[in-house]
């Protein structure tokens, strides 16, 4: 791992628009499951996944099926978390409100949640049951009242959903599952075919045709976030333990090639430490080579000569996740403007979060922490606005109204006043 002044760093990312071909084979998935349905996602099953699908839905007796494969330790961690995930979420809740004032006017504000979500699992090893409960539970949490999940019907020759992925659906709520991937499950969601309504929005993670279709359909239904590769950023003092900062840098960088780690550090020792125990723990992970890759390519040790110069470094990089481990860590959180999760103190190591503690793990990667929040509740409702306003308020505020609307060249505006100005016997303003 390369150590350097943080001054001296910069880390290039690029958001991904996928190359001509991607696109247009993106919009021709689209456009043939706009038009044949169901028949379309069938074809593209045996073309893609190489299998034949007959029936869509998942049925409930192999959602049973699939508790009866996944071991009880499993089960009760997938529980525990899940009771964890509903609690954080259940404080983001907003209430509506309306405001009475004293010219009888009232203005208001009610919140409802999205009618029908629709979640992209993706198949393969990066389906995660923990991301299908970080994804379904805050919908819940909003009152969504139809979740549907689909995922390839097959990944890599081997026909079937993942049964961990079907008990963490069930777990969290999801009461429609169907066995469509790619940019066609996309398509399907935003438009629907015979056997699948569409949705209002699609979360959820995917490969790049999946990123592409959703962007393509943006518009006609609404979409989270693109994801881009994870990152971690560790910004530590010399009380930090080098084999905890190791560890927890590889954990991000095993999720990919692209993944990004980063130690920032005012202590040289622990920067010549972690990069030997980054060495040395490499060597026993089972998918050292994706960890390798991106600690050579995307991973740094930033050296800066007190925190303050690192709290900068970690503003400008506005990294997904971040870890503070210093003696007084909370005395630095107000200073953190751009992080998507923010982990304090030696023992809240990024895997508590990513599975277990409560707070999403779907988080803002590609720096923008900047301008985006983790999933949450909000991303699941929507608000509407109440106007109810009294003749006395209609009557003082009349005249202003019609003179914006003039203003604009807007008569109907004006008169749509004017008419009840004149009718209540008052033409003032
Ligand atoms: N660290 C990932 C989430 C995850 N980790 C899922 C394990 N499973 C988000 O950056
Ligand atoms: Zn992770």
């Amino acid at each position: 791992m390369r150590i350097m002044p943080a001054s001296k760093f910069s880390l290039k990312r690029e958001v991904e628009y996928g190359s001509p071909e991607q696109n247009e084979s993106v919009r021709r998935i689209i456009e043939e499951v706009r038009r044949d349905g169901d028949a379309a996602l069938r074809r593209f099953a045996q073309q893609f996944d190489g299998v034949r699908v007959d029936e869509l839905r998942v049925t409930k007796e192999e959602i049973e099926a699939a508790y009866n494969e996944v071991d009880e330790e499993f089960l009760s961690a997938i529980r525990a978390a899940a009771v964890n995930i509903r609690k954080f979420h259940e404080k983001q809740m907003r209430s509506s409100w309306m405001d009475l004032q004293a010219d009888g006017t009232i203005l208001g504000q009610v919140i409802r949640p999205l009618r029908r979500v629709g979640l992209y699992v993706p198949g393969g090893k990066a389906a995660y049951p923990s991301s299908v409960l970080m994804n379904a539970i805050p919908a819940q949490v909003a009152g969504v009242p139809e979740i549907v999940m689909v995922t390839p019907p097959a990944t890599a020759g081997a026909v079937g959903i993942n049964p961990h992925i079907l008990v963490a659906a069930a777990e969290a709520g999801v009461g429609e599952i169907y066995r469509v991937g790619g940019a066609q499950a996309v398509a399907a969601l935003a438009y629907g075919t015979e056997s699948i309504r569409a949705a209002d929005k699609i979360v959820g993670p995917g490969n790049i045709y999946v990123a592409l279709a959703k962007r393509y359909v943006f518009g006609a239904v609404d979409i989270d976030s693109i994801a881009g590769p994870s990152e971690i950023v560790v910004l530590a003092d010399d009380s930090a333990d080098p084999a905890y900062v190791a560890a927890d840098l590889l954990s991000q960088a095993e999720h990919d090639e692209m993944a990004s780690a980063i130690l920032i550090t005012t202590s040289e020792p622990l920067a010549e430490a972690v990069r030997a125990e980054v060495e040395r723990q490499l060597n026993e992970l089972p998918r050292r080579e994706i960890a390798a890759r991106s600690i050579r390519d995307y991973g740094a040790i930033l050296t800066v000569s007190d925190l303050e110069e690192g709290i900068d470094a970690v503003n400008r990089l506005a990294p997904e996740h971040l870890e503070i481990i210093v003696r007084e860590p909370f005395q630095y959180l107000s200073r953190i403007e751009n992080a998507g999760a923010i982990f304090l103190g030696p023992y809240s190591s990024e895997p508590v979060g990513d599975y277990f503690a409560g707070p999403n793990h779907v988080l803002p990667t590609n720096g923008t922490a900047r301008f985006s929040s983790p999933l949450n509740v909000d991303d699941f409702i929507k608000k509407s606005s109440v106007i109810y306003y009294s003749k006395e308020a209609l009557l003082r505020d009349g005249g202003q109204i019609i003179s914006l609307a003039r203003h604009e060249g807007l008569d109907a505006h004006a008169r749509a006043i004017q008419i009840r100005l004149e009718k209540e016997g008052n033409t003032r303003g």
